[in-house]
């Protein structure tokens, strides 16, 4: 283990929140992603599926959990299965979890090998008349997949077609929305350790630098903070590439009157940082670039004044058009009449400047589940970022903050990251 992992009862909490949703003679089945292949014999990282994580803490491949609240033997109301480490993998790819490891990781008391499973699923199967599986949340990329939940449902729709099966990820999401203590203690690290690489390309930001070289150092330190993954590919984009928006080429070099968009963050236990920031390659902002970035910093404060407990994402962006398109007019880059023009339209005019949603939901997905129409609540954790890109001046600047909903506004969980265009040039200049 390279990281503390988080405490058993954080998932022990979850599991009984899911269990208060579930309808009687129910249970839930939930398999660990599969390990992802790349080419040849080697895989891709492994990162666990975040609701298997969500409720086991367990971030192992070959995993299965199942929770029965009423099964009458109080031994099969919440079982983990996992994978007996062979001889052959001793040699190879060292010890697997044991019984006791998965028991401290997941705080299941019941943990059996996974080759007890089918013994094990035909006493649930013979209480329960409903089944959740994790089937069918065409939302992601992964309905394009086989996948191991996938499997599990075309196996019991075989052999059990008269139960009923239905998708248990709406249930899951609607609890994943408000994030326990230890989430919000995960997400804080993941962006202590973001701060850390911020100062680290700070250090090294100059004329003539590539953008794959400030990847780089953001990857060195996550690594060397033991962490594994970033939250995402990094973008990091000089000049024009600011403007498109998710730039991961990485591949140009920073020239010295521009400007480098750094949209990037870590995942620490799963959790996830995501953080912008626009810097100067010289270290100073032009009097224009100046002008563009203040602009974009208001608007994130008049954003964060309008997020609060009981508005939506969409009410909040509603609630800012207003403002961006008086922003783009103080720019000169649109007029009030091209902005009447297409006012009410599917495309308004201040699309063509400020194209994205101004938040979304952060946590164990960089791009959270939950729905953005929803009321936000304590414990929701949300970005912030407005962006203005102007291709036609070689110029693209997002700023992006994570941001805590509370009983009495919002806490600003990256305040540590400097923002302020002084800030900036101060530390550039050292
Ligand atoms: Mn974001």
């Amino acid at each position: 283990m390279r990281i503390q992992p988080i405490s058993n009862y954080l998932f022990e909490k979850n599991r009984a929140k899911l269990t208060r949703l579930l309808p009687a003679r129910s249970a839930v089945i939930l398999c660990a992603k599969d390990r992802m292949p790349k080419n040849g014999d080697q895989y891709f990282p492994y990162r666990q599926d975040s609701n298997f994580f969500y409720l086991t803490g367990i971030d192992l491949p070959e995993a299965i959990l199942i929770i029965c609240p009423d099964h009458p033997d109080y031994r099969l109301r919440e079982l983990l299965f996992i994978e007996k480490t062979s001889d052959h993998d001793r040699t190879w790819v060292g010890e697997k979890l044991s019984v006791e490891q998965a028991k401290e990781l997941s705080g299941i008391e019941n943990i059996h090998w996974l080759n007890e499973f089918e013994d094990f699923l035909v006493r649930i199967m013979s209480h329960v008349s409903i089944v959740y599986l994790s089937v069918g949340n065409e939302g992601g990329v992964q309905y394009k997949l086989n996948t191991s939940d996938y499997r599990l449902y075309r196996l019991l729709a075989d052999r059990f077609p008269l139960h009923q099966f239905q998708n248990i990820a709406p249930k899951i999401a609607s609890l994943r929305m408000v994030k326990e203590k230890e989430e919000i203690e995960q997400i804080e690290q993941a962006i202590t350790i973001t701060k850390k690489a911020f100062y680290e390309v700070i250090g090294i930001l100059e004329p003539g630098i590539h953008e794959y070289e400030i990847e780089a150092v953001i990857t060195a330190e996550f690594v060397r903070n033991g962490l594994q993954h970033h939250a995402f590919e990094p973008i990091v984009a000089s000049g024009k590439n600011a403007c498109v928006l998710h730039y991961t080429k990485n591949s140009n070099v920073c020239s010295n009157n521009e400007l480098v968009l750094i949209d990037f963050g870590a995942e620490f236990n799963n959790y996830c940082a995501d953080i912008t920031r626009t810097l100067p390659v010289s270290g100073r902002f032009s009097s224009r670039q100046r002008q563009v970035y203040l602009a974009v910093l208001h608007l994130m404060e008049k954003a964060m004044q309008i997020i609060r407990k009981g508005i939506s994402i969409v009410e909040v962006q509603r609630q800012m058009v207003p403002y961006i398109e008086e922003t783009l007019v103080d720019l000169e880059l649109l007029t009030n009449e091209e902005i009447r023009e297409k006012e009410g339209s599917e495309n308004p005019a201040y699309k063509e400047y400020f194209m994205h949603g101004i938040a979304h939901f952060l946590g164990l997905d960089v791009h959270d589940v939950g729905s953005k129409e929803e009321p936000l609540q304590p414990g929701m954790v949300i970005t912030c970022e407005p962006g203005i890109y102007i291709p036609e001046e070689n110029l693209g600047i997002r700023l992006e903050n994570d941001l805590l909903i509370t009983e009495h506004g919002v806490i600003n969980l990256s305040e540590a990251i400097p923002i302020l265009p002084e800030q900036i040039e101060d530390l550039l200049a050292r």
